[in-house]
């Protein structure tokens, strides 16, 4: 597709809606607002503007409002115009039917954001920032994005580009002129800078372990034995009846999965088919299911019936629980104390409940915000910046480079080989914003946008 076409799509919501929004990028933007509102130039820039839209044949499709913008001073850095009409799915239809027919085309999903990238409006972290701001589930990756879009990453790499371009200078130096020291054992010089670097480099790829728990949410199990009050918990989370409750021992034998929000964290709990050992087959296999749920899971609940004897979990889970991982709920603390619980369990956090008389409920919630601000580790959304899988890929090439590097200076190697493994960490930053060649590349990264963005 040429960058002189000029790109048309929805970008609202589809169905019916109070307004609707429809964009269009491109050369034909500037002319077209005249031909549609019959104005005799061109509407104010970045003004809306109350017009009739015409279409081809002259008809008034609606009364909408329109906004222009010119080259150099739009999302996209081109020529743009955004109509308002009224949110009718017709009308809608209408209007992108007359734009095609006056020599428009269809906007690809991610389509304006990648011109915007490709135009220099923007890096490439910033239009991935993008998409992950309209997907952003949970304040926290909100604040994420955010950052990400005002240029966070960009900056970190610039910061980085240049203190490795310092090192690099330093290096070159000793290598154009070797009868000059290169300070190796002391805190300051190249050397120690290069190591604080590859340090720097360490930890931000290291916030990439962060990026699944902003994107898909934090993956929490519940788990116990049959009867305890598994789905019971779910549904007073969910505040619906999500799970069928009922006081038959392996009612669950499916994992059933919600999401709810916790303060700034979106939450993924599952609930799951009650441990115990069991000649029920179709019962076993909801117990496989759960123990293979929890190799992934990012926390558990463990809910235990207070009336009832500890449980006898299965190796494979009791294993995994660990005071940074587990909060223990004892239910039906209507009926009865809590029976004293194994060993392990000793030191995780305890919450007393009665789920049927809705006692310790809002307590747990408290405590369990406690618990995952404590036990997550995220790092303060005020300046975090978390890597994407993309992102860590062409950090670990620089890092790998760097490691390089250090090695040749540790071992008094100062050659052209050493700038050479610099440069090539010096791309792998560049390509965190956007150096990237290869168009497939750029196909996939763009696919996952919304059309009309
Ligand atoms: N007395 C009392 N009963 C409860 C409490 N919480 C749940 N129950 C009852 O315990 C029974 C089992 O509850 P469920 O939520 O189905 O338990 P579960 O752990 O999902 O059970 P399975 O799916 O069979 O593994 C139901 O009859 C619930 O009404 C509680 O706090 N006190
Ligand atoms: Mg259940």
């Amino acid at each position: 597709m040429s960058a002189q076409d000029t790109i048309v799509a929805l970008s609202s919501p589809v169905g019916e809606s109070a307004l609707a929004i429809i964009r269009l990028s491109g050369p034909l933007s500037a002319e077209l607002q005249i031909e549609i509102t019959r104005k005799k130039s061109r509407l104010t820039e970045r003004h809306a503007t109350l017009c009739k839209y015409h279409d081809i044949k002259g008809l008034g499709l609606d009364s909408a409002l329109f906004l222009s913008f010119s080259e150099g001073a739009s999302f996209t850095g081109e020529a743009m115009l955004e109509i308002m009409p009224h949110g009718n799915p017709l009308i809608i239809h209408k209007i992108l039917e007359d734009l095609l027919s006056r020599g428009c085309k269809m906007a690809e999903p991610g389509e304006f954001t990648r011109r915007a990238f490709l135009n220099g409006k923007m890096d490439l972290s910033q239009a991935e920032a993008v998409a992950d701001l309209i997907h952003a589930r949970s304040n926290y990756s909100l604040e994420v994005a955010r950052k990400q879009l005002n240029g966070s990453i960009g900056h970190k790499m610039s910061a980085l580009t240049d203190q490795l371009l310092e090192i690099l200078s330093e290096i070159e130096a000793y290598i154009d002129f070797p009868e000059e020291d290169l300070p190796l054992d002391r805190s300051h010089g190249p050397v120690a800078d290069l190591k604080a670097l590859i340090e720097e480099v360490s930890s931000l790829i290291e916030t990439n372990q962060y990026a699944s728990l902003l994107h898909d949410g934090i993956k929490t199990l519940i788990i116990g034995a049959p009867n305890a009050g598994k789905s019971s918990l779910i549904n007073a989370l969910v505040g619906s009846q999500r799970a069928i409750v009922s006081d038959v021992p392996g009612t669950t034998r499916d994992f059933i999965a919600s999401y709810i929000m916790l303060e700034s964290h979106r939450v993924e709990i599952i609930d799951t088919a009650g441990l115990h050992l069991t000649e029920d087959s179709i019962e076993q296999q909801g117990i496989n299911k759960t123990l293979e749920q929890a190799q992934s899971a990012d926390f558990f609940l463990l809910i235990m019936d207070s009336s009832q004897p500890p449980p006898v979990l299965p190796a494979a889970i009791s294993a995994i629980l660990k005071p940074n991982n587990t909060i223990v709920i004892e239910n039906k603390i209507d009926l009865a104390e809590s029976k004293a619980c194994p060993d392990y369990l000793k030191d995780c956090l305890h919450c007393p409940t009665s789920i049927i008389q809705k006692q310790g409920i809002e307590e747990f919630k408290k405590s369990w915000q406690s618990f995952l601000d404590k036990n997550l580790g995220l790092p303060n959304s005020k300046d975090a910046i978390v890597l994407n899988t993309r992102h860590t890929q062409s950090l670990k090439d620089s890092l790998a480079a760097l490691n390089e590097a250090l090695q040749k200076l540790d071992s008094q190697e100062f050659s052209e080989l050493v700038a050479l493994d610099l440069r090539t960490a010096i791309d792998g930053f560049s390509q965190v914003v956007g150096k990237i060649d290869n168009e497939a590349m750029l196909d996939k990264l763009f696919q996952k946008f919304c059309i009309g963005k």
